[in-house]
């Protein structure tokens, strides 16, 4: 592997979607790249992949053998992944010099908050993770959405404190205005503590104020990269980010690591 990329966040912002078209560009791109589907309770997938845990797990067994519902189901399959690691990772070994993208769970929760997730991703890729946080525009053009989304990833980056990447997904449904008002308040978190004043009148100022800073201050508010996979854009940026951080670009330090 050269790298490889889990892809998390909230139900529904377009995980597998990305995953797929992700995996399209680099191809046509002529980078090798695969991906693995870590998400046991997946229906349907917007891709064909190339390693499937559902070929080990089944959800439709864990509810029968634990006689759990399909929630509780979609926990244990969840911590079940770590069991069939060595599974999978002798079907990576077939994919020396590729890129590796892994899809994992729709809710967050079964990725992000599950004991034994820090341990798979160091299992299955060791130094070579980086994680791609996967926000909805939708929900992020509010200064309330923003700093909601921006929290949640600095919860995931709390978990793996592997180099992670915000992607702003979906921004053919916002529009080129919004994206700029968005990524102006990542620059300038001054002009989202006057957006969220102008959004939130009767709210809690001093804890926005106060979450705005440290957000700020942790850096956790400088990695967007707006990016639509529906129409492909965007995918040039977050392959710059990997082959910095894999490959050793300028930007590797300041970017990605901490002191
Ligand atoms: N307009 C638009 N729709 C998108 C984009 N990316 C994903 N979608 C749509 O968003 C919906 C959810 O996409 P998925 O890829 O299934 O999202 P997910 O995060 O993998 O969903 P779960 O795994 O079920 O949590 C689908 O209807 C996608 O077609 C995008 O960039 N633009
Ligand atoms: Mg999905």
């Amino acid at each position: 592997m050269i790298g490889s990329l889990f892809v998390t966040g909230p139900a529904g912002t377009g995980k597998s979607t990305f995953c797929g078209a992700y995996k399209d560009w680099l191809v046509q791109n002529d980078y090798d790249a695969i991906i693995v589907n870590l998400d046991p309770g997946a229906e349907y997938l917007p891709y064909e992949p190339d390693i499937d845990i559902r070929g080990f797990i089944s959800l439709n067994e864990v509810m029968s053998a634990y006689s759990l519902g399909p929630n509780g189901a979609q926990v244990v399959a969840a911590d079940l992944l770590l069991d069939n690691v060595d599974k999978i990772k002798s079907k990576l070994e077939l994919y020396d010099d590729y890129y590796v993208i892994f899809d994992t769970p729709g809710q967050i929760e079964l990725f992000t908050f599950r004991p034994g997730s820090p341990l798979l991703v160091k299992s299955l890729a060791g130094e070579k993770a980086m994680i791609a946080f996967i926000a909805d525009s939708m929900v992020s053009q509010t200064p309330s959405g923003f700093i909601s989304e921006k929290m949640l990833f600095g919860s995931v980056y709390s978990r793996f404190f592997v180099p992670m990447m915000f992607v702003l997904n979906k921004i053919d449904l916002i529009g080129e205005d919004k994206v700029k008002e968005i990524t102006g308040w990542e620059e300038n978190p001054d002009l989202l503590y006057d957006s969220f004043r102008d959004e939130n009148t009767d709210s809690v100022k001093d804890y926005f104020l106060n979450v705005i800073t440290a957000l700020k201050d942790s850096d956790i508010i400088n990695k967007i990269i707006p990016v639509s996979s529906k129409d492909s854009f965007g995918f040039e940026d977050i392959y710059t980010g990997m082959s910095d951080f894999f490959q050793g670009g300028e930007d590797t330090d300041t970017m990605y690591k901490d002191d």
